[in-house]
């Protein structure tokens, strides 16, 4: 290979789907269900986990990193200190990105990014502005099917749409504790209802669950036997139109790099765009 193709490798920004949302939206559970393994930690209250990097690993087992705040070099971590790694409560976190690789993912090159969920005032929602580190990003904002229309999502969704057209797609999450005539319903009018605000054309919204989808592969699993079937299939329908859009943006992305490894993920341009854009909302 010559020294300007080994150049373009590097410049080449990091071809990613970034999710972002308020917290509690599902947006980690959503990662795990598309990448096939329990990586992510969910939790029913605001996670406070630093921006997480994840990409395909080519061997073996799950590889865990973490770099911390001020330092160029990626520390191996255990699934558990993984987990743990998040502001709690009179514990500042050290860390500013964390990163894991998964064996197995269906997504070869595209890589995932989980960002912390905003809430209150004090926690508010870190837009991400355009730069050439973000030029192969795909922004999925994550919602739920029943708040979508909130006035502050569809004003975070006029922002995305603004900053990143044509890279901008909506996840509609927890489709699961709707019925299948507001599922429909919903479906069939985001497209005017976005457009009515101005967002035309309109990015793609697509109801899904990712807790129905986490049980897909699990035969006979509890929860899903007790969603009516016609949610069911409405969900899973919304998640594999979901999933297809994901590698639709894969393939078309332009990308020339072999694999990922926990530093060129950690240490990218657009680890560094995202962490950047957190500071500030350290608890
Ligand atoms: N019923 C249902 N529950 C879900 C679904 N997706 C996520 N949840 C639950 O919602 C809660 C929050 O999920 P997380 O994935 O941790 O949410 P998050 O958006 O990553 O939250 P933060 O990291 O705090 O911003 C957990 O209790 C999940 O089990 C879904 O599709 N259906
Ligand atoms: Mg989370």
């Amino acid at each position: 290979m010559d020294t300007t193709m080994q150049q373009g490798l590097q410049e080449s920004p990091l071809c990613a789907a970034v999710f972002m949302g308020d917290f509690n939206t599902g947006k980690s559970l959503l990662i795990n269900a598309l990448v096939r393994h329990d990586i992510l930690f969910i939790s029913r209250d605001e996670s406070r986990t630093p921006p997480v990097f994840i990409a395909r690993s080519d061997s073996g087992e799950p590889l865990y990193g973490v770099r911390q705040k001020g330092e160029s070099a990626v520390e191996i971590n255990s699934h558990e200190q993984f987990l743990s790694t998040r502001h709690i409560k009179g514990a500042p976190c050290d860390s500013d990105a964390l990163g894991a690789l998964v064996p197995d993912m269906p997504f070869r090159r595209l890589a995932f990014v989980d960002t912390p969920g905003a809430s209150t005032d004090d926690n508010k929602p870190a837009i991400l502005k355009p730069a050439p580190a973000l030029d192969n990003t795909l922004f999925v904002l994550t919602t739920t099917l029943e708040y979508w229309p909130a006035r502050h999502t569809m004003a975070l969704i006029k922002e995305y749409y603004a900053q990143f057209p044509g890279r901008f797609i909506i996840a509609a999450n927890m489709t699961d504790q709707m019925n299948a005539n507001e599922i429909r319903r919903v479906r069939d009018r985001a497209r005017q209802r976005l457009e009515r605000h101005g967002i035309t054309p309109a990015p793609p919204l697509f109801p899904l669950s990712a807790r129905l989808e986490l049980a897909r592969r699990i035969p006979g699993d509890e929860y899903r036997k007790r969603i009516k079937t016609e949610v069911r299939e409405l969900c899973d329908a919304g998640f594999d139109a979901f999933r297809v859009a994901l590698y639709e943006f894969e393939a078309n992305a332009s990308l020339n790099h072999a694999g990922y490894s926990l530093d060129t993920l950690l240490m990218s341009t657009l680890a560094t765009a995202v962490t950047m854009s957190e500071k500030g909302q350290d608890a």
